[in-house]
């Protein structure tokens, strides 16, 4: 099979990848060293991410002894992809560098927990953001002031430290709280919007606000019922 590969290979008159990189030792040695930086900065990412995932997880759990019952019912987390980092840069007019990179994007790490009501949503940001190792860079509220389109979360930009064999890094995390309503009402925006073939009227997008608000209203009247049951 791999002999067949490399004979249609050198019959196509294609130059091989490993030709194109030792043309140009330099070259070669840039590209290798800008990738192994690359991933050591996904790598702290990651880290960061996984420190915000465990604070989450105390909360839960503390949370869970003190009422019998939990406030996370679920956690996704996810890094950006380098095309999207990129793209990103590029669209703000930002220099394509590591450090820019850094200190211009907010949401190359970013973790999306679900919450079961929406007073949850605000007692595990308050319960965050009062830990002295966490420091709120921004707050976002689409759950007071909604998007136009009628999205609603509760976005916090935060960096927290991550603690590496030598040194200490700040990292920073963009952490979206919402309640089940507000999420499955994102997703399935989401679906609709990129789904590109089909034009939103303006019918629909109205529609699609309308819907919004009846999630609130689901909202709102759930958490009057947790009130009710003290729980
Ligand atoms: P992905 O793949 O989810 O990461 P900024 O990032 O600050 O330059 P913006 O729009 O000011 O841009 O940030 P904001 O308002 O904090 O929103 C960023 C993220 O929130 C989006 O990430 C979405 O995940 C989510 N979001 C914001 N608005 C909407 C919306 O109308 N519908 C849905 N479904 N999600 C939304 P990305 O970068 O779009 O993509």
């Amino acid at each position: 099979m791999e002999t067949a590969t490399l004979k249609k290979h050198e019959t196509s008159g294609e130059k091989s990848l490993l030709d194109l990189f030792f043309e140009n030792d330099d070259k070669l040695l840039e590209m290798r060293e800008a990738l192994e930086g690359f991933q050591k900065l996904m790598a702290y990412y990651k880290c960061a991410i996984m420190e915000i995932e465990t604070k989450f997880n105390v909360l839960n759990e503390q949370f869970s002894l003190q009422h019998d019952r939990v406030p996370i019912s679920g956690m996704k987390s996810r890094l950006k992809k380098p095309e999207s980092i990129m793209k990103k840069l590029i669209t703000k007019n930002l220099p394509v560098t590591f450090s820019s990179m850094e200190e211009n994007l907010h949401d190359i790490a970013g973790i999306r927990i679900i919450c079961s009501f929406i007073e949850d949503v605000y007692t595990l940001s308050d319960a965050l953001i009062s830990q002295d190792d966490v420091t709120l860079i921004e707050v976002k509220d689409y759950i007071k002031n909604p998007k136009p389109n009628g999205y609603r979360s509760l976005h916090l930009i935060v960096s927290v430290p991550i603690f590496l064999l030598h040194e200490k890094r700040r990292m920073k995390v963009e952490i979206q709280l919402r309640t089940i309503a507000m999420d499955s009402w994102a997703a399935l925006e989401h679906q609709l919007k990129y789904k590109k073939d089909v034009d939103f009227s303006e019918e629909m997008a109205k529609d699609l606000h309308l819907c919004s608000q009846l999630s609130a209203e689901l909202d709102k009247r759930m958490d009057n019922l947790r009130k009710k049951v003290n729980i």
